[in-house]
């Protein structure tokens, strides 16, 4: 028969690897979410691009955290759909609720331009499967924080969430605004420790 106390280790450690593989994570999981690097990837522009509608990294930086840089979409082409993204890697996320949350700030929405953000759940292929629904029209006078949070459906595997600048089809419309500080989440479904170890002594009594 195998001591106590090594039947007990190795019931800690199942549990620990049981925690380490739960889906979702209290971390965000997007890469750059400041755009402290300078840099936008792995932020991309998905649509909209040209040389009136265009995204950069420019010296501003949101009220959630500390910095200063901050991403620009300035979209003055008409009827033009400017669109910045960036998707979660392969089994980042499960089902169970979503957290998301970014900082905006008005540059200038003129004659039908627009600003709007979405989040999408998609499965193991990429079809979007959820979502939270059509955040906006935004157009905050100066830097202000959104938050929200929308339930993710069985077979969700990853994530993406879209900062969209739409011009209406009008000569002269306008969308730009900037965009810091995006967090995207899940919490860890873990068992809070002292409950573990209540459950794990009641094993051996
Ligand atoms: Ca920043």
């Amino acid at each position: 028969m195998k001591p106590l106390r090594l039947l007990l280790a190795g019931s800690v450690c199942a549990i620990a690897i049981a925690a380490a593989v739960s889906p979702g994570s209290a971390a965000n999981l997007l890469g750059n979410p400041d755009f402290e690097t300078g840099l936008l990837a792995p932020w991309a522009g998905v649509g909209g691009l040209g040389p009136n509608a265009t995204i950069t990294i420019i010296s501003d930086n949101g009220p959630s955290a500390p910095g200063t840089h901050c991403a620009f979409l300035d979209n003055q082409a008409e009827a033009n759909g400017l669109t910045m993204a960036q998707t979660t890697g392969p089994g980042t996320a499960d089902m169970g609720t979503v957290y998301y949350s970014y900082d905006l700030s008005l540059g200038t929405a003129a004659n039908g331009g627009v600003f709007f953000v979405e989040v999408f759940a998609q499965n193991s292929v990429g079809a979007v499967i959820g979502n939270a629904g059509l955040q906006g029209n935004y157009a905050p006078a100066g830097w202000t924080h959104y938050s929200g949070s929308f339930v993710a459906p069985a077979g969700t595997d990853h994530l993406t969430i879209q900062f969209e600048a739409p011009t209406g089809a009008v000569t002269g419309s306008v969308s730009s605004m900037k965009v810091d500080n995006v967090d995207l989440h899940q919490d860890l479904p873990v068992p809070a420790m002292s409950e573990t170890w209540g459950r794990l002594k009641a094993l051996y009594r």
